[in-house]
């Protein structure tokens, strides 16, 4: 099987984008390959790391790539007409690693490693840690290419990876939750309570990491948290 991205990219406005066209198959599985890849080396990560520290940098990694139902979904929130081009070009997220550490300084060690990855772009960065969301959202977030080979050709695909400590992706999990559950309209009262509880969590993380300098000291790169 090949896949020509530029095809998918010459028929922009032609024809527009139909979740039942093999076409639309494909291009989920060409993300699906890139989101394993990632998950490949993260993977790798934690065991060299594992191997010289004897302690893990990472806690889990969950995959996954989004529904056709879901991307439809995205790039009509955000008025993009369904073309294939759009997709390609400006939904960032279709295949998804989340990478959960233990301490907020393993994140930041993360990032230092992925950016580093051979052959790996990468496309944009935002730190929600130094700078959370207005709701209390904290987390690290990397747009990544990887090149994913079909048939001997090599085709650079996106990622989104997500780094946060245990704490946060507790937080962000029952955020979710909450706002899902009530259609995403949540009351203000609701809201602040959340930005309260996100803020007892950064410094649960926060006091959880000097503990951490303290017991490995001289056995890990320390971080210092600013925030
Ligand atoms: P889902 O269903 O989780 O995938 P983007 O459209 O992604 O390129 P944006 O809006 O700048 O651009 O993305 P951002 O701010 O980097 O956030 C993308 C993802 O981060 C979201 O994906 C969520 O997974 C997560 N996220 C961002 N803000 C919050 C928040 O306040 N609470 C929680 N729980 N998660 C958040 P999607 O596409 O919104 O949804």
């Amino acid at each position: 099987m090949i896949i020509k991205i530029d095809i998918l990219l010459a028929e922009k406005n032609k024809n527009g984008l139909n979740i039942k066209d093999n076409k639309f198959g494909q291009l989920m599985h060409l993300y699906s390959l890139a989101m394993r890849e990632v998950e490949r080396k993260v993977n790798l990560i934690n065991e060299d790391y594992r191997e010289i520290y004897e302690h893990d940098l990472i806690n889990h990694v969950i995959c996954r790539v989004k529904t056709p139902q879901s991307v439809i979904k995205k790039m009509k929130r955000k008025n993009y007409e369904l073309t294939y081009k759009n997709l390609i070009e400006n939904i960032h997220d279709i295949a998804g690693v989340r990478i959960i550490c233990p301490f907020k300084a393993n994140v930041f060690e993360v990032v230092d490693i992925i950016r580093e990855f051979e052959n790996c772009k990468i496309i944009r960065e935002k730190d929600y840690i130094t700078n959370p969301k207005k709701t209390g959202y904290s987390s690290y977030h990397m747009i990544v290419e990887v090149p994913v080979e079909l048939d001997g050709t090599q085709l650079y695909t996106k990622v989104e990876i997500q780094i946060r400590t245990m704490a946060m992706d507790f937080w962000a999990t029952l955020e979710h939750e909450i706002k899902y559950k009530s259609n995403g309209k949540i009351s203000e009262k609701v809201s602040k309570e959340l930005v309260t509880y996100a803020k007892i969590i950064n410094k649960i993380d926060n006091r959880l990491m000097k503990m951490r300098n303290k017991r490995f000291k001289g056995k890990v790169k320390l971080i210092d948290n600013k925030n």
